[in-house]
Formats: C-alpha cells, sequence, structure tokens
C-alpha cells in the first residue's frame, strides 16, 4: 500500500497548481474523443467530472514498472477466494454464504453511494451520521481510502481513456481491469492529478481520519469483523469464516467495480454519446450494483442517479433515496428529461440502434 500522508499538506501543494493551464499534450490511445459540454454546464466539478479533449504526443520514454509486491499480494488473495468458493460447496453453512452476499453488497454500496456519487461526484449531499456510514462500508470494500479513491476517479473522468486516466481502457482489458494495480502509475496520471480540486475532500473530517488510519480501518472493518460475524454468531469455522466472508466477498467486489473500468469502458451501447467508449452494461450494472450504465454516467457525471431508468438494476439508487426519505441525503442532482433527449438527438447512437430508455428516443 503507498504510504499515507497528511491531507492537509498534500493540499497546499496541490491548491498550488490549481489553476495550472492544462497544456501538456497527452498521448492519446483512445479511438474517440469528447467534448461533454453538458457536463461542462452542469457539474459543479465539472474540471473533475467531464472527459478531457486529449491530443497527441510521442510517450516513447514509458516503460511499464511492474510492482512485485502486489502481484504476490494479488495472486495470494485470489487464491484465498477459491478456498472461500470451495468452502462454501463442501463444508459452509448457509448463513455464512448469505453473510458474505450482504458484505458485498454493503461494501459495494460503501464504493457507489459513497466514494462514487457522494465523495467523488458530489452528486447529492449528506448529513455526517450517512457519510459516517458510508465512510464504514467503504471501508470494507478495501479500495484505496476514499481520498485516493475519489482523486483518481476525478482524474479517469477529466482524461478518460488517455495515458492521465489510471485505468485507461485504451490499454486492454486487462489492464484497465486489474492491470493498473499490479504496475506504477504513468507519469501523466499523477501529473494531471495534481492539477485536479480536491479541497472538498480535505475538507471532511471524516474522509480526512478515514485516509490517516485508512490500514487500521481496512483490518478492522474488512477483515477482522467479516471474520467474527460468523464465527461469532452462528458458530461457523474460523477457516470458512475468513475465507468466505473476508476474502471471497472482497475479490468478488474487487472484480464488480473493476468490471466497469473494463467491460464497461468496451462493450454495450451508447445511447447517449457515441464519440466516447464508455457504455451501456447491464450485466455490470447487475455487479456493480446500478455502476453499469456507463454512457449516461460519463455524459451526465453529475446526477446521483448514474442513469435514466429508476430503480432498475440500481440499488444504489434506491439507498441514496431511501436516506433521502429519512433526511439524511439531500440536494440530489438530476439531469432534465428535456437535455437527455436533446443530448440523445444529437450525439447518441438511438438513430442507427434505435430507441433506449423509458422514453421512446
Ligand atoms: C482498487 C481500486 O481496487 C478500484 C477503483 C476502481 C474505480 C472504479 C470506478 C468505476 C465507477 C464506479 C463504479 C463503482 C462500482 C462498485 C461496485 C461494487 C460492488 N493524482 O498510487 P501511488 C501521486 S484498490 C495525483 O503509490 P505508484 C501522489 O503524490 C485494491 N497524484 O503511485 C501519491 O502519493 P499519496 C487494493 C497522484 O507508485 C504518489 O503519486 N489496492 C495520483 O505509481 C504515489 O502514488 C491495490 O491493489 C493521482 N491520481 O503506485 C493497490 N496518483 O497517495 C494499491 C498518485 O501519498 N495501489 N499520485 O498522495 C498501489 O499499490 C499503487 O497505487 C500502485 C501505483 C502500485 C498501483
Ligand atoms: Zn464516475
Ligand atoms: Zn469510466
Amino acid at each position: 500500500m503507498p504510504p499515507r500522508v497528511e491531507l492537509v499538506e498534500r493540499n497546499l501543494e496541490l491548491s498550488a497548481c490549481h489553476e495550472t493551464a492544462d497544456k501538456q499534450q497527452l498521448t492519446n490511445r483512445a479511438t474517440t474523443t469528447t467534448s461533454n459540454s453538458d457536463a461542462n454546464s452542469q457539474s459543479p466539478h465539472s474540471a473533475a467530472t467531464t472527459s478531457s479533449s486529449a491530443s497527441q504526443i510521442n510517450d516513447t520514454d514509458y516503460k511499464v514498472e511492474l510492482v512485485w509486491r502486489n502481484v504476490i499480494l494479488m495472486s495470494l488473495l485470489h487464491i484465498g477466494a477459491a478456498m472461500g468458493l470451495w468452502a462454501c460447496f463442501v463444508s459452509a453453512q448457509w448463513k455464512t454464504i448469505v453473510a458474505g452476499y450482504l458484505l458485498y453488497v454493503a461494501g459495494g454500496t460503501g464504493i457507489t453511494a459513497g466514494a462514487h456519487r457522494l465523495w467523488a461526484h458530489r452528486s447529492y449531499k449528506a448529513k455526517w451520521p450517512l457519510r459516517l456510514i458510508l465512510a464504514v462500508m467503504q471501508s470494507l470494500a478495501f479500495e484505496n481510502s476514499i481520498y485516493e479513491w475519489s482523486r483518481d476517479h476525478r482524474v479517469h473522468h477529466k482524461y478518460s481513456e488517455t495515458d492521465a486516466d489510471p485505468h485507461n481502457a485504451v490499454r486492454g482489458f486487462f489492464f484497465s481491469h486489474v492491470g493498473w494495480l499490479l504496475c506504477r502509475k504513468h507519469p501523466q496520471v499523477k501529473i494531471k492529478g495534481k492539477q485536479i480540486d480536491l479541497s472538498d475532500l480535505v475538507a471532511d473530517p471524516i474522509v480526512r481520519f478515514q485516509h490517516r488510519y485508512y490500514l487500521a480501518c481496512v483490518a478492522l472493518v474488512c477483515f477482522i469483523v467479516p471474520t467474527l460475524i460468523p464465527y461469532l454468531l452462528w458458530g461457523e469455522t474460523l477457516y470458512n469464516s475468513f475465507y468466505i466472508c473476508a476474502l471471497l466477498r472482497y475479490v468478488v467486489t474487487l472484480h464488480a467495480t473493476w468490471l466497469v473500468n473494463s467491460a464497461a469502458h468496451m462493450w454495450g451501447r451508447r445511447p447517449y454519446d457515441k464519440n466516447i467508449n464508455p457504455s451501456e452494461n447491464r450485466g455490470v450494472s447487475f455487479w456493480a450494483l446500478g455502476e453499469g450504465f456507463h454512457n449516461y454516467h460519463h455524459t451526465f457525471p453529475w446526477d446521483y442517479a448514474t442513469s435514466e431508468l429508476g430503480y432498475d438494476l440500481n440499488i444504489t439508487k434506491m439507498f441514496i433515496d431511501f436516506f433521502a426519505w429519512i433526511g439524511w441525503a439531500y440536494e440530489r442532482k438530476v439531469v432534465s428529461p428535456e437535455m437527455i433527449k436533446q443530448r440523445k438527438l444529437r450525439t447518441g447512437d438511438t438513430p442507427v440502434f434505435g430507441p433506449y430508455g423509458p422514453h421512446n428516443y
């Protein structure tokens, strides 16, 4: 894991370069780019949540540098998950498997409703009790601290499919799925990332606390508590508890998330913007709790629902709406049907593939 730093110090560095003009050219391996004007006009974090129009340079100096520690740990993790999967068939109690599933949904929602829609995109606001719950759930998913996750994700949106995109899908399925976590980041990720405004994240004490004590949070919430729940509550073996509710559940959450970066940047329709790679992928939405409507999301990144399809395959929207109902979530941002329609007619694939979504266009 990368060393933790004080966010306040980091922000001083960042604020010094906020206003730096985005002049440096990026290698653009993408076949397409977008101007994404709707996003620019609507998002409060438009600089952080829109695709860039990148241009060509040569980057012949760049060499992939594998991080063998990550390769080994990721391999061991997958071996452990395979042992957990085997245990599901041969020795686990059904309650343990159900608990593993519920923990996957809880951790996944910490990513989708928390790191993604709340912190990375600010698509709605949340009172501190909900932010605290989401931070705990996000720790359960162990996908880097909220601060790092949101930083990388804002860079991903602004520089999609370029060298500055941490999981640039133009480098292939494997790289965008998991390979990017097994090697050093492209220098452009760090250069461009330092120009992204993260002051809102630094201003949130819950984000600061979680970042500072991240490894302790993860050890407790991602590994120790999930192991103790089946062991203490219904007498499951420690072996099954650990391999199913900690390791297998963690690996399933990781792959569900990674599919958004890989499969949903490659396969599916593009009803809102046919000029970008992100696509509508229902299989990914199923596993990623509503995050596979990725053409919509990259076109309208400020929409808290990340789709125009309501609750269809979107548990995360249900979660946010529930908390809005009790008053802990508020100011949910949405896109007007008229704007969606205009955008579909202007840049979508609907003229070729036919209507998509709840309306007849
Ligand atoms: C994981 C994350 O899995 C998954 C995120 C997926 C995102 C998906 C998004 C899709 C949409 C949402 C859908 C959600 C669906 C969820 C469904 C759930 C059911 N900007 O990183 P380092 C600088 S994690 C600016 O070490 P290296 C910065 O100064 C899994 N600056 O770079 C930084 O220092 P610090 C567990 C940046 O050395 C310094 O560089 N984790 C930026 O190249 C060093 O940073 C792992 O497997 C930036 N963007 O190492 C591996 N980035 O951080 C964890 C860096 O102190 N990671 N800087 O401020 C690592 O080991 C390393 O990051 C590395 C690169 C080896 C990958
Ligand atoms: Zn996003
Ligand atoms: Zn994306």
